[in-house]
């Protein structure tokens, strides 16, 4: 366009000084037509020129007009063409992106199958370990997800029981002050000849102890153990007092709240004494409360002489304990200290260890040494 409009401004130019100039040519030709016929002849040609001129300015005018339409229209069509091309990379492009954005959701799909497939396959428990080996597998630290997990980076270790009652227990809570130079909850780390988690020093009946959470979400079994030494008078079941209290002269362990009992270890006095003794005892103390039931081991302290100290040759519920144990009094169908029961339903709360006495700590106190809470 912009050749045509060069070109065609002169032409238009010179058509309008043709068209102007012609009118005075041929006044000034009449003028002199009086003069010679030479004149008049050669200012008829020069008339006849112009006028040719002009006229061949008006076509050469008109063919550029039509060169500037057809250049117009060539312009017009290249842009269109340009569009076309244009549009048709785009789409190219386009089309492009979105398959290379479908190949990326592909890939996004294939991880996250991958990924949900591992965490579909991945033990939750170490009943899921037990059930998912082809041959069976050592007691010992294994990987799960535990509940609530949403990927492999939540993995935690835990300690699998796979050899008592048909294995497939998740450790939920290990208690060994020698070892861990404290401990859980709000019981009181004492070194006393051994290292053991006891009451807080108080002056009346009380009970400290921890809650302990079960990484596998619903259980319906606990099992564990519990030993440890007395201190002072205890007297095992005398108090006579409810669950969620110092009932017991002992380890209280529960579940929940309301509490529901999972299984107690007390401690009596020398065993000779009405009242004090364990319910079993060759002279028998108070029997349990209801919500204990046969669900427990009670050790008699058995020598009087060493009754006002932590006593570490007296290791209580161990298998070991030279005094009387329950006896015919628990139901236990694991030996002393191990116990396991079976809930009355599945639950995911946490499992309380609590020890309690209802004197002062100055009268009666209990301590921990190792204990063991897992859960199927
Ligand atoms: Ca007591």
């Amino acid at each position: 366009m912009d050749s045509g409009r060069a070109g065609g401004l002169p032409l238009v130019f010179l058509a309008a000084y043709a068209v102007l100039l012609t009118p005075w040519l041929v006044t000034g030709a009449e003028k002199v037509s009086a003069r010679t016929d030479f004149e008049s002849t050669k200012l008829k040609s020069i008339d006849a020129a112009l006028h040719a001129i002009s006229a061949r300015l008006q076509v050469v005018e008109s063919q550029s007009e039509q060169s500037a339409i057809r250049a117009s229209q060539a312009i017009v069509d290249l842009a269109r063409l340009m569009e076309q091309s244009l549009s048709s990379k785009l789409d190219e492009q386009e089309q492009r992106l979105q398959s290379s954005i479908q190949q990326e959701i592909y890939q996004v799909q294939r991880q996250l199958h991958k990924l949900e497939s591992q965490l579909s396959s991945y033990p939750r428990s170490c009943k899921d370990i037990l059930e998912g080996a082809s041959y069976p597998p050592p007691s010992g630290l294994y990987d799960i997800i535990p509940e609530g997990g949403a990927s492999p980076t939540d993995v935690i270790k835990v300690h699998c029981d796979m050899e008592r009652s048909g294995g497939g227990w998740t450790r939920i809570a290990y208690i060994n002050p020698s070892q861990q130079g404290q401990c859980p909850g709000n019981m009181r780390y004492q070194n006393h000849r051994t290292n053991l988690c006891t009451r807080q020093a108080n002056s009346s009946g009380s009970c400290n102890g921890a809650s302990f959470q079960s990484p596998i979400g619903e259980y319906s079994e606990v099992m564990g153990f519990v030993t440890g030494y007395r201190d002072h008078s205890t007297n095992a079941f005398f108090a006579r007092l409810p669950l969620e209290t110092f009932y017991v002269d002992g380890v209280s362990i529960t579940q929940g709240t309301p509490m529901e009992h999972i299984w107690t270890y007390a401690v009596s006095d020398t065993g000779a004494t009405p009242l004090y003794s364990c319910p079993c005892s060759r002279v028998p103390g108070r029997q349990s409360p209801a919500f204990v039931g046969s669900h427990y081991y009670c050790t008699d302290y058995g020598r009087a002489w060493q009754r006002w100290t932590f006593s570490d040759d007296h290791h209580l519920w161990s298998n070991t304990a030279r005094s009387v144990v329950g006896g015919s009094c628990t139901d236990s169908t694991l030996p002393m200290p191990w116990f396991h029961r079976q809930l009355t339903g599945n639950t995911t709360a946490p499992v309380q260890v609590r020890i309690c006495a209802d004197s002062g700590t100055s009268d009666e106190n209990v301590g921990i040494d190792e204990a063991a809470i897992f859960v199927r």
